[in-house]
This record gives structure tokens, sequence and C-alpha cells, in this order.
């Protein structure tokens, strides 16, 4: 997420820009006003998603064209302002601020842009007929918000509405045109629909609804909340509530209507959540937490880790046979990227034809943890688990064991993990030796 948010204030001559901006400040409507209001920020705490927001005045009569693009080549969200009592600066929007604003930029990423109806005490009815049309030409444009400097009507809106454009904005998620989440948005849903769906039986149930809800947005639906989520997606696509439940279908339907009544900042949350960054991949962040390790010191899956990697395998183990089929195992990793371990697993664990016993996958586990913790930080991160244990890393799961030297003096360890090399000359048999702790005979 974006640590400050800049705005500009475009738009034709005596539409209210600067008066928009020092009703805000001063919470009154200032009779007087300069051309343009010198560039404010407003602190984090006073705003109401937390972050540093500049507000930037601009003026046709006192910049040049160069000036105006400089900064809206530094804005991340432009408010092109109209009068909503002079329709000519409606027109001037499609004709002359949307094609300045997002011209030059065919391909590359558009700037978000909310458009901005001043002056509604002058006007009794509403702008929007003639600003709807506009809207569904310009896809980069997040929302249109009617307010007036003089009476101090939606000020406030209005800015809160620019700042959640850039911190939660809606392009990466929604494709306006199909009217469909984007193809990355759908993915991530998907992932965190299985992650949240215990009992693998392709639906949540009220219980899981709840535990995913209250990682989310720290608080259980209430039951009433629950059957009229249910109902509402029952209404509206076939399949997308099966025995009570609620299906994929139907949580990717309920995120689409999250964001086509303009409450994207849910998906968002959501997606944040369970670690997606800005363009809708794993943050770094979240997928390699700090974990301290000093050198000659080594790394274990501690009891939350193993607790936590058993259940995730039982999880997966459908027929309950103790085993995970090529298939289960297939089901463990459709919330990777990429199969973690790939054809080397039969070299490392035990498996018998193809089927991994919880024994031998979790010797790969304690494996993968000593020889790369990094990869094993990230690969509890795919299985979701800050969010599935209620922690806030992955870090939790790991000992990191004292120094060596120091169990060396003191000649005890703690360690349950210990690195053993087999040495010898060539031929004698290290690899067969090795082999047969697999339970493989000797060929
Ligand atoms: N009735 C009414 N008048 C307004 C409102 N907002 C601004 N005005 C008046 O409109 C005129 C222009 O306001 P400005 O704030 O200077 O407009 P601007 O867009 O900054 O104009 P330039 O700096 O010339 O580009 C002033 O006389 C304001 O008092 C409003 O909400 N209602
Ligand atoms: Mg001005």
């Amino acid at each position: 997420m974006k640590r400050d948010v800049r705005i500009l204030l475009l738009g034709e001559a005596q539409v209210g820009k600067t008066s928009l901006i020092l009703s805000l400040v001063g919470e009154e409507f200032p009779e007087e006003v300069p051309p343009r209001a010198e560039e404010i920020t407003i602190p984090a705490d006073v705003t109401p998603e937390k972050v540093p927001t500049h507000i930037v005045d601009s003026s046709e009569a006192e910049q040049t064209v160069e000036e105006l693009q400089d900064e809206i080549h530094k804005a991340n969200v432009v408010c092109v302002v109209y009068d909503v009592s002079e329709e000519a600066t409606i027109e001037k929007i499609r004709t002359k601020w949307i094609p300045l604003v997002n011209g030059g930029t065919e391909r590359g990423p558009r700037v978000p842009i909310i458009l901005v109806g001043n002056k509604s005490d002058l006007r009794p009815g509403s702008s929007m007929e003639a600003v709807l049309p506009i809207m569904s030409q310009f896809p980069e444009i997040e929302t249109c918000v009617e307010c007036s400097a003089k009476n101090l009507r939606n000020i406030s809106e209005l800015f809160y509405y620019a700042q959640k454009a850039v911190l939660h904005p809606t392009a990466p998620l929604y494709d306006p045109e199909t009217k469909q989440l984007r193809p990355a948005c759908s993915q991530a849903l998907t992932r965190i629909f299985r992650l949240s769906d215990q009992d693998l039986d392709q639906a949540l149930s009220d219980e899981e609804l709840n535990a995913f809800q209250k990682s989310c947005f720290g608080h259980p639906l209430a039951p009433q909340a629950l059957d009229d989520v249910k109902m509402v997606v029952r209404k509206h696509v076939a399949g997308g509530v099966r025995d009570d439940r609620l299906t994929l279908d139907g949580f990717l339907f309920l995120n689409t209507l999250f964001i086509q009544r303009g409450r994207h900042e849910t998906t968002w949350t959501i997606l944040r959540r369970f670690g997606y960054g800005d363009a809708l991949e794993l943050s770094p962040d979240y997928l390699f937490p700090p974990l301290h390790v000093p050198p000659g010191c080594s790394t274990e899956l501690n009891h939350f880790g193993y607790q936590f990697v058993q259940k995730v395998f039982e999880k997966h183990d459908q027929d309950r046979d103790g085993a995970l089929s090529p298939a289960e195992l297939q089901g463990l990793f459709s919330v990777f990227p990429a199969a973690p371990w790939g054809p080397q697993l039969l070299y490392t664990v035990r498996t018998e034809a193809g089927r991994l016993s919880l024994h031998g996958y979790l010797c790969q586990w304690t494996l993968v943890t000593y020889l790369d913790v990094q990869r094993c930080l990230e690969h509890l991160g795919y299985l979701g688990y800050p969010i599935l244990c209620k922690q806030d890393s992955q870090a939790h799961a790991i000992t990191v064991t004292r120094e060596k030297t120091l169990d060396q003096e003191k000649g005890q360890t703690q360690r349950n993990v210990l690195l053993c090399k087999v040495v010898g000359a060539r031929g004698v048999g290290k690899s067969s030796f090795l082999q047969a702790f697999l339970g493989r005979a000797l060929g």
C-alpha cells in the first residue's frame, strides 16, 4: 500500500478548485481566494486511511501546460472539477482534461480520476445525467461526487474518495468493461477460498466463513448477516450456495458485488490480510518475514510448525489412508504457484508407489527447514500459516537452535535435527547405505 497520497485538482477556471481546498482546510467557505492555494499536507492521523495526504491546486492562468503536466505526473490521483451549474465545464472534462491527464499513456497504467461537480448549491437537480456517459467512456474514472464549497457539502467525502482511489484502486481488481474480476484477482481470491475451505468440501460452511471473516475483519458475522449474504448470493448465482454453504462461484460473486458497490476496500482488506501486495502477488514481506539465524545455529520446525503442517496433511488425505497420493499432493500444492517439492522428493524421503506417508512428509519439512529456512518460510506462507494460526508471521513456526560451539562446550544439545555427513572412498557403498535408510533394496 502507498505510504502517502498526492491529490491534484484540475479543471476549468472559476469552477471552485481553490475554494474546495480552502473549505476543507478552514472548515468554512472562503469568500476571497487566491488563484492558486499553496500545497497542503494533511498529517496521517487526521485522515480516514491514516496516510499523509498532499493536496495540490492548479490554475491555468498561473501555470503553463508543461507545468500542469509535470504536476499530473507527480499526482497519484486527479480530481477533475466542474461546475454543476455550467454545462460547458462538463463537456471540457471529455474534450480537454481527461486527454491531458491520460492522453499520453495509451498503454501504461492510467492515473485514477475522480469527477467532482462543485457548486451543487446553485443547482436543484443533479448533473449525473451528463456525467454518466463520460464515466462509461473512461474506465480510469473511479467515481464521481457532487459537492459545494459554499455550504461544505461532501467536501471531506471528496478527499476521502480520492485517497481511497489511490490506496484501494479498483483497476487491478476489476475490469469495468466486461464487469468482471480481473484474472489475477480471481486467482488470488480462489487461493484464499481454498485456504479457508478447511474440510475441502469446495464450499465454506458458516463456521469456515466466520473464521475467515474474523481473520480479515477482526470479528465474525452476526447470524442474520450470514443468512443475508447467502440469500443475496442464492438470488444472483446458480450454484452460489450449496447445502447452505458458500461455493467458490458465490465467493467470487460476493467480491464482484463489493467492488461494483464501491466497497472495493473490502476486497483489498481480504487480499492484504492474505499477504497480497498492490500488484496482486504475495509480497516479499509476507513470504519472507525477518528471522535471525546467527552463524553456527540451525533451524528446526517447532511444535506449532509440525502441528500446522500435520493438519494440512490430514486435510488433504481425503481417503484417510495415512498417505498422500499424487492427486492428493497436487491438491495440497494447489495454493502454491508451482509444486514446491519436485521429482527429487523420491530421493529425499520414503515414498511408496508415489504415495507420501505422513512420516515421509514430516521428514521432508524437517529437511527443508534445516537446509533452507527461507524456502520453508515461503512454503508456510503459501499454506497461509500466519492467517490460519493467527500469528504475525511464519517465523513463529521455527526454532533457531543455539550455536554449535556452545553445545560442544557444554557437551549437550537441544537440537532434534543433526547433520551427518557420510564420507568414504569411491565405490564403498555410501549411496547404497543411504538408500537403505529409505527402505530401498540394493539393486
Ligand atoms: N455558489 C458557489 N460558489 C462557489 C463555490 N465554490 C466556489 N465558488 C465561487 O466560484 C468562484 C471561483 O472559485 P475559485 O475557487 O477561485 O475557482 P478556481 O477553480 O480555483 O478558479 P481558477 O483559480 O481561476 O482556476 C469564486 O467566486 C467562488 O466564491 C460553491 O460551492 N458555490
Ligand atoms: Mg484557483
